[in-house]
């Protein structure tokens, strides 16, 4: 019902003045901290950007799933198996726990995935480079779980009650992620010289990419004023670009790699690394579209989905004939 209005302007954040006497009070009440929960009133913006986000989000898990799933059958110990199926399933429950949340705002799951499918609505640039081999599944976890990580543990303070909530869980079962996937890599770090290569090409595709995940840099997010402002968003794309790099460059030394930037130094004034900034045409074709997977990806999503069919069909006749049986007795 709001999927006509899901792209947010962008426009600038309205000063006190430009606000009516509701949206201030709605201001008042995400400045002292409060919870926003779904039956309370919100401006159509506040609505719509976290429809976008929250939505954006979901699709990630869920197409999220495909380059790992990839692994499941060539997984080198049974015991690595059984952890990478329990994370892709993880990735399937987070994208569910999103999308009840965005429905608390008045979107249907159907309306979201029509979206995903008819690519109206983005997911993670990340999920449109390939895993080529078992390495990408230490980097996957330990670069792209710990980005995501790094972005998702402050979404816990979020202003919206349904997606704050949902990230606690979410949260918890990223920090598993993120640990199979270190372990991973120290696996094949200890291993022999080719292993410790694979590491490293791995690391080597995913650095940039990871950073990415964070979005554009701040002088050029659309939407990070505004949401900022609601809370919908507690630091900026770059703020926690510099955290996780901060944060992973030891990870790195520790495993014995080398980062793919020879500009990579830690900068003694600030105590943070300075780095090199991804190459943003590579993310903005992506988000084009243009990706090594993009058209791979959607297509096997909207394959699931039409193949799924027949079981929401039959869970639905399901649910109706015992809601008419209920009806009948009573
Ligand atoms: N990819 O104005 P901003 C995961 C778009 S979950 C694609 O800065 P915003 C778990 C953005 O949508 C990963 N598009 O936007 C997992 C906007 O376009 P729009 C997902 C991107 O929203 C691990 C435009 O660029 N996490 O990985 C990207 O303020 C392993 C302008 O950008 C979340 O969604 C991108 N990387 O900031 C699963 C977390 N970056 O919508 C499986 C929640 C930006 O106007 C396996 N989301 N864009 O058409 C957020 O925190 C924010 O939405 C950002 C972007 C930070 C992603």
């Amino acid at each position: 019902m709001y999927a006509q209005m899901i792209k947010s302007t962008g426009q600038g954040v309205k000063s006190d003045e430009q606000m009516t006497e509701q949206e201030r009070a709605f201001q008042a009440r995400i400045d002292a901290g409060e919870k926003i929960e779904p039956k309370d009133w919100m401006p159509d913006g506040y609505r719509n950007n976290l429809i976008r986000q929250i939505g954006q989000h979901a699709h990630s898990e869920i197409v999220g799933q495909l380059p790992e799933a990839n692994w499941i059958t060539r997984a080198p110990t049974l015991e690595r198996k059984a952890n990478l199926i329990a994370k892709v399933q993880d990735e399937a429950g987070h994208g569910l726990y999103l999308y009840c949340a965005a429905e608390t705002l008045g979107i249907s799951r159907d309306e979201l995935v029509d979206m995903l499918h008819s690519g109206a609505m983005k997911y993670s640039s990340i999920f449109n480079y390939p895993t080529l081999t078992w390495a990408d599944m230490g980097a996957v976890g330990w670069l792209v779980d710990g980005a995501a990580i790094m972005n998702q543990v402050p979404l816990q303070r979020t202003s919206y009650g349904p997606y704050a909530r949902a990230m606690v869980r979410i949260c918890k079962e990223e920090s598993f992620h993120q640990r199979q996937g270190f372990h991973i890599m120290m696996a094949m770090c200890n291993g022999n010289q080719a292993q410790k290569r694979m590491a490293q090409d791995a690391l080597n595709r995913f650095w940039f990419p990871a950073l990415m995940m964070f979005g554009p840099s701040d002088k050029d997010s659309v939407h990070s004023a505004q949401s900022m402002a609601w809370k919908i968003k507690m630091n900026t794309n770059d703020e926690l670009r510099q955290k996780f790099v901060d944060e992973t460059v030891p990870q790195a030394h520790y495993l014995g790699l080398t980062i793919p930037d020879e500009q990579l130094v830690l900068n003694e004034d600030t105590g943070n690394h300075d780095f090199t900034e991804p190459d943003w045409s590579e993310f903005h074709s992506i988000l084009k579209g243009d990706g090594p997977c993009n058209v791979e990806r959607l297509e096997v999503r909207a394959k699931a989905w039409e193949e799924g069919a027949w079981v929401r069909d039959g869970m639905m006749a399901h649910a109706e004939k015992r809601a008419s049986r209920k009806a009948a007795a009573g």
